[in-house]
């Protein structure tokens, strides 16, 4: 039985990874941050009780900004696959909260490395290491994108996964360790967060169609993202740790569509006319945009045999179908006098 270690286990993938290795018979070991409120919902369904014997999900405290407890927990846990997943990972917050944003994906990822260096130098196992790298890594350089593409990064946390990245392909070539690098293109779900843009989108639909919301604002329509469906993606980070030898791959669908084509295949599957609801705010705008992704994941189909295999229509659909879900429940708490919190998706 293996054991795996993720940071980042409280996000989107983080959850849908913890699923997938648990399925296979895993021990699966999650650093979660300290939080004065739940932070781990996305776990709830897979969560057991610290007394029970047979669970294979087990939760530490800890975070990319403490190295001592990230070597300490490597100790403890003696892992043989370490996923780094943990970021502050919204593009647009990252231009307002650069330092700290560079702390937790570009020097976090970097503790994260140091501390499994020594791990892996006197741990008498060969440990392997995948770290998130992102598609906002090509930022400007035009389309298709592929590992043999030029990193022009356009936000500071892009510049920040351009540092975790050459971090990771310098500690595989200087110390001889397994580390792969996965360039990963837009990956969402029903559990994505609720500041990204399709999640906003669904999110919004579902109220609109259940009366609770009128208007959407939204920044750059055109933007063009390669989107694929986050369960899809952890089983391409579980395939590159399969490998005999360590690299870097890009994981996309190879289709890009506009936010405005988003909008248009939800708001048609919701039953809506999105132009009667959206507005564009300019305060949503970027400093600098990244205009148009499109990957060639070429190599992650040769090497790892990997392909997408829910469709785009197929992702969007769940997404919308799971957001009128949870409108549907909200308006069942209000019409019963709860308070239903106010969305936070107005500040991103
Ligand atoms: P996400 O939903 O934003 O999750 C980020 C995770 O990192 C959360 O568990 C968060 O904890 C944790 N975290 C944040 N700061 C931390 C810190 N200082 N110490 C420890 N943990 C911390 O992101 P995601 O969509 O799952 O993405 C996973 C990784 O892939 C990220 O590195 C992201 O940058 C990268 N990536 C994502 C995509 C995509 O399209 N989703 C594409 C390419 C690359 P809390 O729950 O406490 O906030
Ligand atoms: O959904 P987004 O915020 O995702 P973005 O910036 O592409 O970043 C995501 O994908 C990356 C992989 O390429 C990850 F590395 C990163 O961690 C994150 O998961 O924005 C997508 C596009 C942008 O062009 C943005 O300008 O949608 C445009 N957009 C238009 N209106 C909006 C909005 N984005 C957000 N978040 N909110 C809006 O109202």
């Amino acid at each position: 039985m293996k054991t795996a270690l993720i940071s980042g286990i409280t996000g989107q993938d983080g959850s849908y990874l913890a699923e997938f290795l648990i399925q296979k018979g895993y021990q699966v070991h999650g650093i979660i941050r300290r939080s004065s409120s739940f932070n781990t919902d996305r776990l709830d369904h897979i969560y057991a009780d610290p007394h029970a014997s047979s669970r294979q999900l087990h939760l530490h405290y800890g975070d990319l900004a403490n190295a001592a407890r990230l070597s300490q927990l490597l100790e403890q846990i003696q892992p043989d696959e370490v996923y780094n997943l943990a970021a502050q990972s919204h593009v647009r917050v990252s231009f307002e909260q650069a330092e700290y944003t560079a702390d937790v994906v570009a020097t976090g990822a970097l503790r994260l490395l140091e501390a499994f260096r020594q791990y892996a130098g006197h741990s008498g196992k060969s440990p392997k290491l995948y770290q998130a790298g992102s598609s906002e890594m090509f930022g400007a350089t035009p389309p298709p994108q592929s590992e043999a593409t030029p990193f022009y990064p356009r936000s500071p946390y892009a510049v920040s996964k351009v540092a975790a990245h050459w971090y990771g392909v310098n500690f595989r070539e200087a110390h001889g360790l397994f580390i792969c690098n996965g360039i990963l293109f837009n990956h969402e779900s029903p559990r994505r967060g609720e500041t990204f843009v399709t999640r906003k989108i669904t999110r919004a639909l579902g109220r609109i169609k259940l009366g609770m919301q009128d208007k959407l604002y939204l920044g750059n329509l055109d933007a063009r993202r390669d989107w694929g469906h986050a369960a899809d993606y952890v089983r391409a980070m579980w395939l590159m740790l399969q490998q005999d030898t360590p690299d870097d791959y890009v994981v996309a669908t190879g289709q890009s569509y506009s936010v405005r084509e988003f909008l248009h295949l939800a708001g048609g599957y919701a039953g809506l006319d999105w132009t009667r609801h959206v507005e564009v705010d300019p305060r949503y705008f970027r400093p600098t945009e990244v205009d148009y992704l499109q990957g060639d994941a070429a190599k992650a189909r040769r090497i790892l045999g990997w392909a997408p295999e829910i469709s785009f229509e197929e992702l969007v659909r769940a997404m919308v179908d799971g957001d009128l879900e949870l409108a549907r429940q909200e308006q069942t708490l209000l019409r019963a006098g709860h308070l239903v919190p106010s969305r936070g998706a107005a500040h991103a």
